[in-house]
């Protein structure tokens, strides 16, 4: 007879983030537990799971089938093993820049899950920032103000203007054809600025690098919104910051965050698998959806 485990949840911080302990993860968890995750996450945003060792890409996605529908890996980039795995290999890039994940399309994910597969023997964290709270600490009159406002997002934005790198002599052959991969498709969506969470009703911010340019201003005025905006989304206190260690699976709420991979592993390898859950088409507070404007997304999630 298996000992029954009972279920942890332990805040990491005040603004975002919590550990779950006592979960072997998994296409076969009971219901409850399933339940339980989704409330801990839909309340912290970002969950953390530790001691996964068992898990490999097949056990990632039956997990995942229990949080939703799979889409596929990404919009333009093929998966690895499996059509829904999306590899994070830092050979071929890296996500140190502050953004939402595949917001330059209309559906865009509502649950994104991490495995750490190959780590650097220091650094390569990542950092997470609760966009929900973001929004409700936002002084009313802004508040106002960015209700009505809203984004072109697209997969072919200004990388160069976005990542913090201080990487020296640009980028190389692999992270080259890794982008024209990336681009190969061009995708544009209009979403608003703030969105409604279709689970939880919670208004949250909707930006990260994958903005263009907000809809009816100057690109001066957009820089200057964005910027704001952001400044409030990555404040520190606003944000949760976890170092990966081998066995370890972090579960984020791509619907009230964005995240950063931080790039202080020099040249180390460092790769992780990422799964995506189909998510809705955001819906402004008055209730109007984003449109797409170039690009249709139908192959890489369902409705
Ligand atoms: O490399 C990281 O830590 C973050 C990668 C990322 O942006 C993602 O998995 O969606
Ligand atoms: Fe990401």
């Amino acid at each position: 007879m298996t000992a029954q485990l009972s279920v942890t949840v332990s805040r990491v911080g005040a603004g975002i983030g919590a550990r779950i302990d006592g979960v072997r993860l998994g296409g076969d968890l009971p219901e409850d537990v399933v339940a339980e995750i989704r409330t801990a996450l839909l309340a912290n945003k970002v969950v953390f799971f530790s001691g996964q060792h068992h898990l490999d890409d097949a056990g990632q996605l039956a997990f995942a089938r229990l949080l939703g529908q799979p889409t596929l890996a990404h919009p333009t980039v093929k998966g690895q093993n499996h059509t829904n795995v999306l590899a994070i290999d830092s050979d071929y890039g890296k996500a140190n820049s502050w953004h939402t994940d595949v917001t330059f399309v209309d559906r865009v994910p509502a649950i994104s899950i991490l495995r750490a597969v190959e780590l650097p023997p220091y650094g390569g964290s990542t950092v997470w920032a609760n966009t929900a709270r973001a929004y409700d600490e936002l002084p009313d009159a802004l508040k106002a103000l960015v209700d009505r406002l809203w984004a072109l997002h697209t997969n072919v934005y200004d990388y160069a203007g976005h990542v913090d790198s201080t990487r020296i002599g640009g980028i190389d052959v692999k992270e080259r054809a890794y982008r024209e991969e990336f681009e190969s498709q061009r995708y544009e969506t209009e979403h608003p600025l703030v969105r409604v969470h279709p689970e939880t009703g919670e208004r949250a911010l909707l930006l990260g690098h994958f903005v263009k340019r907000i809809v009816g201003v100057s690109p001066t005025e957009s820089r200057a919104i964005f910027d704001l905006l952001q400044n409030r989304v990555t404040k520190l206190e606003n944000t949760v910051r976890w170092q990966w260690s081998d066995g370890d699976v972090a579960v984020w709420d791509n619907r009230a965050t964005q995240h950063y991979g931080v790039d202080d592993y020099d040249n180390a390898r460092r790769r992780l698998h990422r799964i995506t859950i189909a998510g809705d088409v955001p819906v402004s507070v008055e209730g109007v959806p984003s449109t797409t404007v170039v690009g249709d997304a139908a192959h890489f999630s369902a409705l």
